[in-house]
C-alpha cells in the first residue's frame, strides 16, 4: 500500500466515525445533550464549539501520528526520504504556533462570553422568579420568597419564566444539577451562589446532587415538574389550602442526617433561608449574603435578626468543615 493510499484509508476511517456519531444523533438518555431551556442551549452550543475547536488539532494529529508510523516505519525498500540533518523549518512554526494561538484565543472568548451571559436572566423579556435551594443530608430543600410555600425533593417551576436560584447549603457541600436545564452549582454552608435556569415547555426533569457528599447522596434526587404559569399559580394555591405550615422544629427535624419523601408546606418561617446562609457566615462574607439577599417585605429587620441568630448559634459547628486551614 502506498502512503497515499494510506493516507486515503485513514481519512475513509475518521469519516465513518465521525458520521456514525453524528448521524445517529443522541438519544433522550444523554441529558446535557438535550438541552430544554435557553440556558441549558448555551451551554450546548458552547460544548459543540469547543468540541469543534478542539477536533481541529486532535484530529490531524492523530491521523498524522498514524501516517508517520507507517510511512517511516523500518522495512527493506521502505521509499521516505530520510534526512538526518533536518533541523528548521519557518513555515511549520508559523502553522503550528498559529493555528493554537488561534484556537485558544476562540475557546477563550466563547467560553468568557458564556461564563457572562448565563450569570444573567437568560429571558429578558420575562421577570424571573426566585427560588431558594437549601442542601441537607441528604434532602434538597426548596422555598419560595414570593409565594412562601417551601418543598422537599420535588420542585414545581412555571415553564417559559425564567427561575432565578439561590443555593446554599445547611449540610456538607452539595451541587444543584438539573442537567436538561443547565449546569451545575454548588450548594456551600455561608454563602448563597446564584444560578438562572428556565425550562421552556413544560415537562419533567430530573434533578441530582452532583457532589458526593456521604451515605444518603444516592437518594438526593428531585423532579422538576415545569408547567404552564396558570397550572403552577392553581397549584400554589392548592399547596396554600391542603399541606401544613412548617415550623422551626419541623425544620430542625428536617435537617437531622437522613433519607426522606417529598414533603410539601404551605409557609416556611420568614427569613429562614437568609438565616441558614447566616449561620455559617461569621462576618466574612456578610454584606455580600445581605446585599445578595434583601430582605423580605414587611421585615425591615430581617438582616439584624439573622445575624444575632448566627452569633448565637452554631456559627461553628459545620461539619467537617477545617477553620483553621481557611483564609479567615
Ligand atoms: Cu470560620
Amino acid at each position: 500500500m502506498s502512503g497515499g493510499k494510506m493516507l486515503r484509508h485513514i481519512q475513509f476511517w475518521i469519516l465513518a466515525v465521525l458520521g456514525t456519531v453524528l448521524l445517529t444523533g443522541c438519544g433522550s438518555e444523554y441529558l446535557v445533550l438535550n438541552p430544554k431551556g435557553p440556558v441549558a442551549e448555551t451551554q450546548y452550543n458552547l460544548i459543540i464549539i469547543s468540541t469543534i475547536l478542539v477536533a481541529i488539532i486532535i484530529v490531524p494529529v492523530i491521523a498524522l501520528t498514524a501516517f508517520i508510523v507507517y510511512r517511516y516505519r523500518d522495512t527493506p525498500g521502505n521509499k521516505a526520504s530520510y534526512k538526518p540533518e533536518w533541523a528548521h523549518s519557518t513555515t511549520l512554526e508559523v502553522i503550528w504556533w498559529i493555528i493554537p494561538i488561534v484556537i485558544v484565543a476562540l475557546l477563550g472568548y466563547f467560553t468568557v462570553r458564556d461564563v457572562y451571559l448565563l450569570k444573567e436572566n437568560p429571558n429578558k423579556e420575562v421577570a424571573p422568579i426566585t427560588i431558594q435551594v437549601t442542601a441537607l443530608d441528604w434532602k434538597w430543600m426548596f422555598t419560595y420568597p414570593e409565594q412562601n410555600i417551601a418543598t422537599v425533593n420535588h420542585l414545581e417551576i412555571p415553564a417559559g419564566v425564567p427561575i432565578r436560584f439561590q443555593v446554599s447549603a445547611d449540610a456538607p457541600m452539595n451541587s444543584f444539577w438539573v442537567p436538561e436545564l443547565g449546569g451545575q452549582i454548588y450548594a456551600m454552608a455561608g454563602m448563597a451562589t446564584e444560578l438562572y435556569l428556565q425550562a421552556d415547555e413544560p415537562g419533567t426533569f430530573a434533578g441530582f446532587s452532583s457532589n458526593f457528599s456521604g451515605e444518603g447522596f444516592a437518594k438526593m434526587q428531585f423532579d422538576v415538574v415545569a408547567k404552564p404559569k396558570d397550572e403552577f399559580d392553581k397549584w400554589v394555591k392548592e399547596v396554600k389550602g391542603t399541606t401544613p405550615a412548617m415550623t422551626k422544629a419541623d425544620y430542625e427535624e428536617l435537617r437531622k442526617p437522613g433519607v426522606t419523601d417529598k414533603f410539601t408546606y404551605s409557609a416556611f418561617p420568614e427569613g429562614m433561608f437568609e438565616e441558614i446562609v447566616a449561620k455559617y457566615g461569621h462576618g466574612h462574607d456578610m454584606d455580600y449574603v445581605m446585599e445578595k439577599l434583601p430582605a423580605p417585605a414587611g421585615n425591615k429587620s430581617s438582616n439584624e435578626t439573622s445575624l444575632n441568630t448566627h452569633q448565637k448559634t452554631e456559627s461553628h459547628n459545620m461539619p467537617g468543615m477545617n477553620h483553621s486551614s481557611m483564609n479567615h
